[in-house]
């Protein structure tokens, strides 16, 4: 077969991948910033514009997706999820892998993923929709990030009716007067420990990020720069951690090699810290969770950190922790014993009780 003429298919600029998002979403800012750390070359394109339109459809109704080219060049899957799409890139783009090539540590990291994810998640809906200086401010906002030439009279009925659907929604993730002591108490903490584990070292796992550094990021840069109220908590208790997130946009240029990542052999403890507070509040509440799907329960019901928690059960997140226990299970016994050492104690082994 000749050479495709750009009028006769796809062009170069079809072969690259497509990221459809929005800057306002923290998923988002995870995939985006971890395509530049990768060196990954993509194409950003705004959910919902007419380029996006022209693309294939999404699987999920979520933002970020990744559109990939086919065999001919031309855009034609679409993937959503960041996990799955982070594990397909490592897979393909063999050059600054996020995941460790340690098993174990590859696990940890898939952690501090998942909670990154799921936990500080709950901590970022909760302050924007239950503080009414942070509603208003991304209310405001966020209709003019899809649709730019909106006029004001416009903007205010879209932000009308983004806060009161957010609002509506807050108790899918788990925010309510019952739970709400428990996330700002895991908000103060995170950030303590946060504030003394990047003391030691510039990443989670080292000298080089994983991908729990950037899920985390990506809840970050909303909780630590956008809104208001975690934002003022975390220039108290930490204002590297302002620094780290505005930092972690973007880490191409820095280099990295196998001997960046830390030794599981001797973590720093404040790592263990890390841990501690992972086994804390997102343990408990994953293996809640799951328990209350698998029953086909209405309610989660279990207790965090001491204190009760309820919330409708969460199907996804349900998923999440399968897909958590399949990686453990896939271990060899030797790394599963590294894991188990590095987390006795921390919390986190009712994860992987059932594995
Ligand atoms: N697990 C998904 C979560 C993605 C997600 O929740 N995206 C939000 C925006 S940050 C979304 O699209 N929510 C649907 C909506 O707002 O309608 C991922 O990692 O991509």
């Amino acid at each position: 077969m000749g050479m495709l003429r750009p009028d006769e298919g796809a062009t170069e600029d079809d072969a690259a991948l497509k990221l459809v998002g929005v800057g306002a979403s923290p998923y988002t800012r995870k995939l985006r910033a971890a395509l530049r750390y990768r060196r990954v070359p993509y194409h950003f394109v705004v959910a919902g514009s007419v380029e996006a339109n022209a693309l294939p459809d999404r699987p999920l109704p979520l933002v970020p997706y990744l559109v990939l080219p086919g065999a001919d060049g031309a855009p034609a899957t679409a993937m959503s999820d960041t996990t799955p799409i982070l594990d397909h890139l490592e897979r393909t783009v063999p050059e600054r892998r996020l995941r460790p090539s340690d098993p174990a540590l590859r696990l940890i990291d898939l952690l501090l993923e998942d909670y990154g994810d799921e936990w500080l998640s709950k901590c970022m809906f909760h302050y924007r929709w239950s503080y009414a200086p942070d509603t208003r401010k991304a209310s405001a906002y966020l209709p003019y990030a899809r649709a730019m030439q909106m006029t004001r009279e416009e903007g205010r009925d879209a932000e009308n009716a983004f806060a009161r659907r957010q609002i509506s929604r807050i108790g899918v993730v788990g925010s309510n007067p019952i739970t709400a002591p428990v996330i700002e108490e895991s908000w103060r903490r995170y950030l303590e420990i946060f504030e003394a584990h990047i003391q030691n070292q510039p990443y989670l796992l080292g000298h080089r990020p994983g991908a729990g550094d950037f899920a985390c990021y990506g809840q970050m840069t909303m909780l630590v720069i956008t809104d208001p109220t975690p934002a003022q908590i975390a220039l108290e208790v930490s204002p590297r951690a302002y620094a780290w997130t505005e930092r972690l946009e973007d880490v191409s240029g820095l280099e990295v090699s196998e001997g960046d990542w830390i030794d599981l052999a001797s973590p720093p403890s404040t790592l263990r810290d890390l841990l501690c507070e992972v086994g804390r509040v997102y343990a408990p509440f994953m293996v809640g969770n799951a328990v209350a799907v698998a029953r086909g329960a209405d309610q989660v019901a279990c207790e965090i950190d001491g204190k009760p928690w309820v919330q409708e059960p969460f199907v996804y997140q349900a998923k999440c922790l399968r897909w958590l226990r399949a990686a453990y299970s896939a271990l060899e016994p030797s790394d599963r014993r590294r894991v188990d050492q590095l987390l006795e104690g921390t919390g986190c082994e009712p994860l992987f009780a059932q594995a």
